[in-house]
């Protein structure tokens, strides 16, 4: 994926197609002058619906999708003939993709399993040919419905999961270098901070053909809250996360002092980010022997007490497994 695929709103305009035409059509044949009526039906509108698909994480592919618009009814015809059902449209979206009305903000529906399948804009039924009208005393109707039309409404889609895992730290601690070798994504890496200006998402391939959501978001600093930095506009991206990873690099002066600043800086954007389960990682712990780790361990488990954390290093693929391992059980507990 690429920088910035972290697309959780939508605004889409979709419309149903129009029933096709009913048929006003007498039956006409050699040598039978007056044939009855056999005007056949028009075909209904194309519906819109939605379809739940869980290997979609994000509403990036209809980020450009304005219009969706599903086909019109054909016409019937003589010989009592119906006209075929436009063309049903069906929008994908991942799980948890919730549906609002955009004038009202009220919420229609919610996809929430695989295939499970939502009419978001009825077709318009077709119109009755003349066929059905006849009656003892008209045997001859010479007149048949039109197809009603079709609905249009503006809806706006929005998602509620975005990803399980959100990683958190200071410009520079290596969160999208951590995504790189978790995940497929490609985000851009670099030695300064602020590299990162949009989220992204990647995808952990789990054991078993398991997988889970990592999302990789600009970093954060003291202040944030009070808009410094990049402010804290992106914390709304992992506030529906499930888990928060919080990423201090092993060169960090004050390890646990630089964890507070995270943790308070969340809070005052929403105190609820408090109830996630939390994990801290020790990043780029590849400049550290194992003397110096050993005791480093021996202070953070203090000033950590309660607190995960566990020692990684991306470049030098240390303690990735155990990371994946841990991330699973806290997901699924
Ligand atoms: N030695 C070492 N360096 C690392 C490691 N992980 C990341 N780095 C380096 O740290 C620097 C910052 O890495 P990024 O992944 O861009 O950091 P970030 O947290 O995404 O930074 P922002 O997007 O600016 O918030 C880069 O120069 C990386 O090469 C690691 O495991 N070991
Ligand atoms: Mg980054």
């Amino acid at each position: 994926m690429t920088e910035g695929n972290f697309v959780d709103y939508v605004k889409i305009y979709v419309s149903s197609g129009k029933g096709g035409k009913g048929s006003t059509h007498l039956h006409r044949e050699k040598f039978i002058e007056k044939g009855g009526p056999d005007g056949g039906d028009g075909g209904r509108g194309g519906h819109v619906y939605l379809v739940g698909n869980k290997g979609l994480w994000t509403l990036f592919h209809l980020k450009f999708a304005r219009h969706i618009k599903a086909g019109n009814g054909g016409d019937g015809s003589g010989d009592r003939s119906t006209g075929a059902d436009g063309d049903d449209k069906y929008i994908e979206v991942p799980l948890g993709t919730v549906v609002k009305d955009k004038e009202t903000g009220e919420i229609l529906f919610e996809i929430t399993e695989e295939g499970e399948k939502q009419i978001l804009s009825r077709g318009g039924k077709g119109g009755l040919g003349n066929w059905h009208f006849r009656s003892s005393t008209n045997q001859t109707p010479r007149y048949s419905q039109p197809g009603l039309p079709g609905a249009e409404m503006d809806v706006i889609l929005e998602l509620k999961v975005l990803a399980d895992v959100g990683l958190v730290g200071f410009p520079n601690a290596g969160k999208s270098t951590l995504l790189s070798v978790l995940t497929s994504a490609k985000p851009k890496i670099a030695d300064y901070p602020f590299t990162t200006l949009k989220p992204n998402l990647g995808i952990v391939a789990y054991r078993d053909f398991q997988s889970f959501v990592i999302a990789d978001i600009p970093g954060i600093i003291e202040g944030a809250a009070e808009g410094k930095g990049l402010g804290h506009y992106f914390l709304r991206h992992i506030e529906r996360n499930s888990t928060l990873l919080f990423l201090v690099p092993v060169d960090t002066p004050d390890i646990k002092g630089e964890y507070d600043i995270l943790v308070n800086e969340l809070t005052k954007y929403n105190p609820e980010m408090l109830d996630k389960e939390r994990m801290v990682v020790i990043s780029k712990c590849d400049m550290l022997d194992d003397e110096l780790k050993a005791e480093l361990k021996a202070e953070l488990d203090v000033s950590f007490k309660g607190v995960p954390y566990m020692f990684i290093s991306s470049i030098a693929q240390q303690g990735l497994t155990e990371l994946k391992d841990k991330l699973w059980k806290m997901l699924n507990e």
